[in-house]
């Protein structure tokens, strides 16, 4: 099965907690916080694939998850990072955001990674809480949690070339005789469902990479036939190589039928540079070959003729195709949209009569992260939320002492200092 458009859901290894732990060693009396820290959660990453060509396997298990941090243990020592995931991808992948649409990455390289899911961060042991005016810390920090969320991959092949044209025309016949790919062929139309990339050498050492796509028909924009949600998988293509069948009615009126379903996909597209193929010439006879000449000479294309099947003229068109692609641009890469960092406002909501729920973010992060079962712990975090000025904030919002105020997964009794 071909998919090219899959949503997946992520979610990063979290951190793993730091420790609480006293030395204990023989003759010494009290031994000073040796708790370490917790190791980083597993962090989620894309790596480009050449020989990958479809996002299927992402069809198929939709969510990944990644292991989290080892805990951090006594004698100082570290908990283990979690191994990272590594997920493989189709080169050509997009990866968006489902909300806004907005490009996040688009992995053009084979081997290119991407990290979509940060693993969290471990919590600090104890040991890293003595300070001179604390010698027996019993404070230790949970691992930050991981990331949770959804994207959108969609795949945009990467071709030099894109072979367009009606349904039955010939093209995959053209690609299997100039390049190393099989497509399968068969005299009916749509007998290509899914794109198929092949590979033309050109001389001892210059190749080039065809792009073939299922066939369209007139009214493919209103999803006739295939419909022409293929033709995302030629926007990243230098030049076209349109495969005319005159065996198929008029000519010329075919020839623009095709460029204005493409136009009606996307104005630039229908821009791009085209070598048209007239195909299956072995059942034309010399004077049908002076008229298409005469029909198309006012357009101002290249034009050559062929018959694929008999393998008549495909050096011509492969000359011509590498001496246009010479002088065009490489494929473009697309950029990722500019998604600007969410300033993080705490906001405070009143839920019921004495009852406020704060939310940010930063803070709900903080509160997953503290061990709230050690003493110590509350007063730490208050000092931190009067430090973040958030004490204004709920005197702001009517907050009294003794009402509740919810953050994250836990609720705090306010007290006036
Ligand atoms: N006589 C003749 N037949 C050809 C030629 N090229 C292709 N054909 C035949 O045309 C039919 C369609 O060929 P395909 O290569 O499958 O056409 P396509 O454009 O890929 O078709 P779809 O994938 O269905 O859009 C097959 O029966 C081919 O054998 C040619 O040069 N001469
Ligand atoms: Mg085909």
């Amino acid at each position: 099965m071909f998919i090219d458009l899959v949503t997946i859901k992520v979610k990063s290894g979290s951190g793993g907690s730091g420790m609480s732990s006293f030395r204990r060693e023989k003759y010494v009396p009290k031994g000073g916080p040796d708790g370490g820290d917790g190791g980083r959660g597993g962090h989620i990453i894309l790596e480009a694939d050449r020989n990958l060509t479809t996002l299927v396997d992402f069809h198929y298990s939709g969510h990944y998850t990644a292991k989290d941090g080892g805990k951090g243990a006594g004698a100082n020592r570290h908990g283990r990072n979690a191994e990272d995931m590594v997920i493989k991808c189709p080169i050509g992948t997009v990866v968006k955001d489902p909300q806004t649409g907005a490009v996040l990455k688009d992995l053009t390289v084979h081997g290119e990674l991407f990290r979509i899911a940060r693993g969290g961060r471990g919590g600090r042991g104890n040991a890293r809480f003595r300070s001179s005016t604390r010698q027996t810390p019993r404070f230790y920090e949970k691992g930050e949690p991981g990331e949770e969320k959804e994207l959108v991959l969609e795949l945009k092949m990467l071709a030099d070339v894109g072979i367009i044209g009606m349904a039955n025309a010939g093209k995959s016949t053209l690609l299997s005789k100039i390049s190393n790919a099989h497509p399968k062929i068969a005299d009916y139309p749509f007998t290509t469902l899914t794109p198929v990339l092949g590979i033309v050498k050109y001389g001892e050492y210059d190749s080039f990479v065809v792009a073939d796509i299922p066939g369209l028909i007139e009214g493919a924009s209103d999803g006739k036939g295939l419909g022409f949600d293929f033709l995302r998988h030629i926007e990243r293509t230098r030049l076209y190589i349109h495969v005319v069948d005159p065996t198929q009615g008029d000519v010329a009126e075919n020839f623009n039928m095709i460029n204005n379903e493409l136009k009606k996909y996307d104005r630039k597209l229908s821009k791009r540079p085209q070598v048209v193929v007239i195909n299956k010439t072995d059942l034309l006879t010399e004077k049908e070959i002076k008229a298409i000449k005469a029909a198309f000479k006012k357009k101002k294309v290249t034009i050559e003729f062929i018959s694929a099947k008999q393998k008549e003229g495909l050096e011509k068109v492969i000359n011509t195709v590498y001496n246009m692609l010479k002088e065009l641009p490489a494929v473009q890469e697309i950029q990722p949209s500019f998604v600007p960092e969410k300033l993080e406002r705490p906001v405070v909501e009143k839920l019921f009569d004495g009852v406020y729920r704060l939310y940010s973010k930063r803070v709900e992060k903080k509160v997953a992260m503290m061990d709230f079962n050690n003493p110590e712990t509350t007063g730490v975090f208050m000092r931190y939320l009067e430090g973040e000025g958030l004490d204004e904030l709920f005197r702001e919002n009517g907050v009294q002492p003794g009402d509740t105020i919810v953050i994250g997964e836990r609720e705090f009794v306010y007290e006036e200092d």
